[in-house]
Parts: C-alpha cells; sequence; structure tokens
C-alpha cells in the first residue's frame, strides 16, 4: 500500500503495522499510522496533501513549521499558569531532514503527531463541549496572538475573502452546464435567490479592514468543532489539529467559523433540514470558554464586527459548497452526487437561523 510505503520514509521508530484510512477532512486524504517497538507504540497521522487546493505544500509545511514551533514553546512557558497541559501536534520530519515527503506522483505527504488519548467531534454534544470548543480556540488566539503574520505566507490567497467567492460563484454560472445544474434544481434555484438578496452584504469585513478598522492576525483558518481535540479522561479541550490554514487573516474568519460549526447540533452533513439551527445556549457556553482563554486580546473595533462574521462566514461557506456543486465538485470531495448542494442548503438555513437571532446573539457577544 502506498501510505505505508510513504510512512516508513519518516522518521518514527519502531516496525510499521498498519496505515488505515480515515475518512475526516474535506480536502487532503488523512491516515492513521501505527509504528510498534518491543516496548511501545507510536500512532502518528500521515495526509496527502490535495495540491488541487494548495499550490504550495512546502510553503504551507514552512508556515505549520513556523507556527508549531513558536506555539510550542509558548505553551511550556505557560504552563504553570495553565488549568491542564495545552497540546499542539508536532510536525515529524522526514529521514531526510524534510518536512515532508514527495512520492514518485510528485504528491506532498507529511506526518503529524497524534493527539493521545483525546478525540474530536463531528458536532457538538452539549453545552460543556461547546464551552471547550470556545476555550480551546481562545486559547489557541492567546498562544499566537503576538506572532506576526508576515512571519507566515499566505498559502490560500483568497482564503475567507467573501466577495472574492461571490465572484468566482458568478463567473462559475458563465459555464452553461453549471447554467443547467442552477435551472435544473429548484433547491439551488432558492440558495440562488437567498444569495442575490444579500450581495452588499459579502464585503462587511472586507470593507472594514480596507477602511483600516481591522487588520490582519495570524489565525487558524478553520477551527470547525471536528478540528478541536477533547482529552478522554477530563473532557477539556486539548488541542486544536489541522494547521493547514494558519496564515495571516482576519480574526474574524476563525471566531466565526468556529461558532458557525459549533452551534449547528445538527452538524454540516445533516440530511435533515429542519433540524438545522443556530443554538443559542451552545453560543453562550462557547463565548464563555473563549473569553476565559483569550485573555483579552481584541481591539474594540474587531468586537464590533463579531456578529457580522458568524453571519459572513456561514454564507460564505454556503457560497463555497454551491459553486463547487454547481462547478461539478471539483474542491471539496464528495461521497455522493448531490453531497455539495445539501452541505450548502445546510449553510443557508443555519445564516437564516443566524439572522433570525440577531440581538441575542449580539447580546452574548457583547461580554468579549
Ligand atoms: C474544509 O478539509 P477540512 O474538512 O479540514 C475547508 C474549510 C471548510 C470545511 C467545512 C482548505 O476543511 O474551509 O470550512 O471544509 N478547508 C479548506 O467542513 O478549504
Ligand atoms: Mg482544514
Amino acid at each position: 500500500m502506498k501510505s505505508a510505503k510513504i510512512a516508513r520514509e519518516f522518521n518514527v521508530d519502531g516496525w510499521l503495522v498498519s496505515a488505515t484510512s480515515l475518512s475526516q477532512g474535506n480536502v487532503n486524504d488523512t491516515y492513521l499510522v501505527i509504528f510498534r517497538t518491543v516496548f511501545s507504540e507510536e500512532k502518528i497521522v500521515l495526509q496527502r496533501i490535495n495540491r488541487n487546493v494548495f499550490r504550495e505544500p512546502e510553503k504551507l509545511m514552512e508556515n505549520m513549521h513556523t507556527v508549531t514551533t513558536y506555539a510550542h514553546e509558548r505553551l511550556i512557558a505557560e504552563h504553570e499558569k495553565s488549568d491542564r497541559i495545552w497540546q499542539l501536534p508536532r510536525v515529524i520530519p522526514a529521514k531526510d531532514g524534510r518536512d515532508f515527503v514527495i512520492d514518485k506522483d510528485g504528491e506532498y505527504w507529511r506526518a503529524i503527531t497524534r493527539i493521545a488519548s483525546a478525540h474530536s467531534y463531528d458536532s457538538v454534544r452539549d453545552a460543556d463541549h461547546a464551552h471547550e470548543v470556545g476555550a480551546v480556540l481562545g486559547n489557541f488566539h492567546h498562544i499566537i496572538s503576538e506572532l506576526p503574520g508576515e512571519r507566515l505566507y499566505d498559502t490560500l490567497p483568497g482564503f475567507h475573502i467573501t466577495p472574492r467567492y461571490l465572484e468566482q460563484l458568478d463567473k462559475v454560472l458563465e459555464n452553461p452546464e453549471a447554467h443547467e445544474r442552477l435551472k435544473s434544481s429548484q433547491v439551488a434555484g432558492n440558495i440562488m435567490k437567498f444569495i442575490d438578496a444579500r450581495r452588499d452584504f459579502v464585503s462587511v469585513l472586507e470593507d472594514a479592514k480596507a477602511r483600516g478598522e481591522l487588520s490582519l492576525r495570524t489565525i487558524h483558518g478553520d477551527p470547525k468543532t471536528a478540528n478541536i481535540m477533547i482529552d478522554d479522561a477530563t473532557m477539556k479541550g486539548t488541542a486544536i489539529i489541522d494547521l493547514d490554514t494558519v496564515k495571516p487573516g482576519l480574526v474574524h474568519y476563525d471566531f466565526g467559523d468556529c461558532l458557525r460549526s459549533c452551534c449547528n447540533p445538527a452538524g454540516e452533513e445533516c440530511q435533515d433540514i429542519s433540524k438545522i439551527y443556530f443554538d443559542l445556549d451552545l453560543c453562550q457556553a462557547l463565548v464563555h470558554g473563549y473569553k476565559e482563554q483569550a485573555h483579552g486580546f481584541m481591539t474594540d473595533a474587531e468586537r464590533y464586527y463579531l456578529y457580522d462574521s458568524v453571519r459572513l462566514i456561514t454564507f460564505e461557506l454556503m457560497m463555497r459548497f454551491f459553486s463547487d456543486y454547481l462547478a461539478g465538485d471539483r474542491y471539496f470531495k464528495v461521497r455522493y452526487d448531490g453531497q455539495n448542494l445539501l452541505r450548502a442548503r445546510v449553510q443557508m438555513q443555519l445564516c437564516r437561523s443566524i439572522e433570525a437571532r440577531e440581538s441575542q446573539i449580539r447580546r452574548t457577544l457583547a461580554i468579549l
């Protein structure tokens, strides 16, 4: 098996026992690899980087190296003051010393340590879980808040620049096949109407950035519930994983995405649209957990746009799934036809629910 052969090229002690594909993730291919020695066992995560999405894998790995090295030092320095050991995966070097292995097809592979005795969940379980999701993101932001964004490459230009996704959607629709997909589905037509009614809203964060009200920080880029590791023993948050999209960006992209994901208890892949709503109790729990760990690094201007960020990132993900459906599923991996349309529909419903609860959400966010 290719993954096992590649795994042996990384610097891990022991005999390779298995390399099992994990179905998680919409972009990269992920494997759990087990190595054993006479005395112990090491489980690592092996990933093939999706080059269709990440065009410059070497820069991506350099970012990951910079961020983890920086964050590990800070986590160790701060651990005496903390109520727990916070963790973050480490990049495992290849035997040749590089942070990746290139296979004979030119595909890039990387290995990272696995957070042991902990799990992540595709959707949130209860308010305590939401609190921990917020705590993990808050701690991550606190730890990296002084890492200058300029030390990182922008590995995904345009990522979370919402107006660009609207432009892309309009461009996709110039293709007759995409246009046909739009015309042949009532659901697609409804999503398009929903988008058309909100065209002015897409630039809310970019405009604030252009006016100098918001500036770039180092962000995680994908702090969804499924990327938050919860300690099996204590049920407390312990780490954030999936460091692919750590790069300069607005803190709002993270904050909005985390709430979008965590406050939808039915999850992103739910097939029953009537179950999709934005849960205010989960929101409150998440915001409290975040506040406890973030140590108030945000400016007033940043706080001012937090509600918009929740609505916008939900709207943006809806557009991203929808464009991809219309374009013929070129970006997000799908397991069945129409999966991206369903995902877009879930986010549309969530966005509606966020809009309907605007005043309550704003009240909750005011504690930050
Ligand atoms: C993708 O591959 P995964 O599941 O970590 C996507 C995120 C979306 C997320 C939605 C690089 O993340 O932006 O929010 O799906 N990552 C990229 O589940 O596009
Ligand atoms: Mg990701």
